[in-house]
């Protein structure tokens, strides 16, 4: 097995600050406690760790082989989120930088496709249209953690969420170009990150999407966040974005999309993996492999940004309380807020989206009559008519597919 530089968390200091040199500066000596024992006894990463968590300021280290890190709600208040506030989620090593620059970084797009296609950076800047949306994107696991009995893999709550601006060229015009052919059935994404055992012929993650899916044109092949390089966690020098849909389909690193005949079998495309029982199913069933199906579209769900939890407001007085609202194929058309567990409802303020897909932000003014406790519970209702539930839905066995209201508990003092 060969070790690279960047078997370990790994990747030079050098590239990690490419997209945040002044937040490492002015946030040295912020770190959270018990991040860097995280990272005791592992060397190399002792300068990375701290430029890592310095990178995305305030966000919750799940786990550190491979980095996972989700953001607390009230952390997400921006209507588009900065960089380093963004969630991460690898199911591997970064990719290896030195062998792989982003000047000679290559996009290959082949297989069920009359004209294969390899693609520099500067190749799609120049022979496709450059766009700029904002779009969400959010772990297929997150709210993973509230479900019971549990289900392994991270223990995501809240904070697998985030809705970035975007800018790159339409996976549609690339396919297009390539010319895919009449029997392609699905895209299968690929990329350069390594597996955790070190094993080269083994991918972290490789999905994909039924064709139609990749012909929307909202999907993008993107090279910049918020009008910055992405940052290295989150996929540079290229990825994809797919919006609506698990975040597992928009690869990061992303160097190949292969054109299938038939639905990608990669890894994390078969088995359990983003997957929902095709029936309900009782907490704890054990259900057979071949009635689980790949999920497609994500379904409705807020987050309150503020206040956060545990705050305290003045009694008779006016607070206002504020978040986001995102829902997988539809606009979300109705936000409402309750302060008595859900016996009455109050319409909150709703914005339109900024562009399909992106999240849309809502506030509502709620006054706490008498002193005490109150929860602040919010609900979303998506252009179907679907509404977040008010305890955890449909248990599975991989804990996917919470959207159960978001709660926040205030003091009226
Ligand atoms: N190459 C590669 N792409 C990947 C992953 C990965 O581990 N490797 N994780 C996926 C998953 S499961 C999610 S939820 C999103 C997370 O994107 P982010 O880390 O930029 O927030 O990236 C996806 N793309
Ligand atoms: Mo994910």
């Amino acid at each position: 097995m060969k070790k690279s530089k960047n078997s370990k968390l790994g990747v030079s200091r050098r590239h990690l600050l490419l997209a945040g040199a002044s937040t490492v500066a002015c946030l040295s000596g912020m770190m959270p406690a018990g991040f860097s024992s995280v990272f005791a006894g592992e060397p190399e990463t002792g300068l990375d760790s701290e430029a890592l968590m310095a990178l995305k300021d305030g966000l919750t280290l799940l786990n550190a082989r491979p980095v996972n890190m989700e953001t607390p709600a009230h952390l997400l208040d921006d209507a588009i989120t900065p960089a380093h506030r963004l969630f991460v989620r690898n199911n591997g090593h970064l990719p290896d930088y030195d062998e792989h620059p982003e000047a000679s970084w290559t996009l290959t797009i082949d297989g069920e496709v009359t004209t294969p296609l390899n693609l520099s950076i500067a190749d799609l800047k120049r022979d496709f249209e450059v766009v700029r949306k904002q779009i969400w994107i959010e772990c297929g696991g997150n709210g993973r953690k509230f479900y019971e009995p549990g289900a392994s893999g991270n223990q995501w709550s809240l904070g697998a969420i985030g809705c970035p601006i975007w800018t790159g060229v339409r996976l549609k015009d690339v396919l297009e170009r390539a010319g895919v052919k009449d029997n392609a059935v699905y895209t299968a994404h690929h990329s350069i990150d390594t597996h955790l055992s070190g094993d080269p012929d083994k991918a972290p993650i490789s999905r994909g999407v039924p064709i139609a899916k990749a012909l929307d044109e909202n999907c993008l092949i993107v090279f910049e966040m918020n009008g910055a390089p992405l940052p290295v966690l989150n996929g540079f020098p290229l990825r994809l974005i797919v919006p609506g849909w698990p975040g597992s389909c928009s690869q990061k690193w992303l160097k190949r999309i292969q054109i299938r005949d038939r639905i990608h079998d990669g890894t994390k495309m078969t088995g359990a993996a983003y997957r929902m029982p095709a029936y309900p199913v009782s907490p704890g069933t054990e259900v057979p492999k071949e009635d689980m199906v790949i999920i497609h579209e994500l379904p409705v769900k807020s987050l309150i940004t503020s206040p956060v939890t545990g705050a305290r407001a003045p009694v008779g007085e006016p607070i206002e309380v504020r978040g986001h609202a995102w829902s997988g194929e539809g606009d979300v058309v109705a936000l409402e807020v309750s302060v008595d567990f859900g016996a009455s409802w109050q319409k909150a303020t709703l914005d339109a989206p900024a562009n399909k897909y992106a999240w849309q932000q809502w506030r509502a003014d709620l006054t706490f009559e008498k002193a005490g406790y109150y929860e602040v519970w919010a609900r979303a209702t998506d252009r179907t008519g679907k509404r977040q539930p008010s305890v955890v839905p449909g248990w599975n066995p991989k804990g996917y597919l919470n959207n159960m209201q978001h709660r926040v508990a205030v003091f009226a003092v």
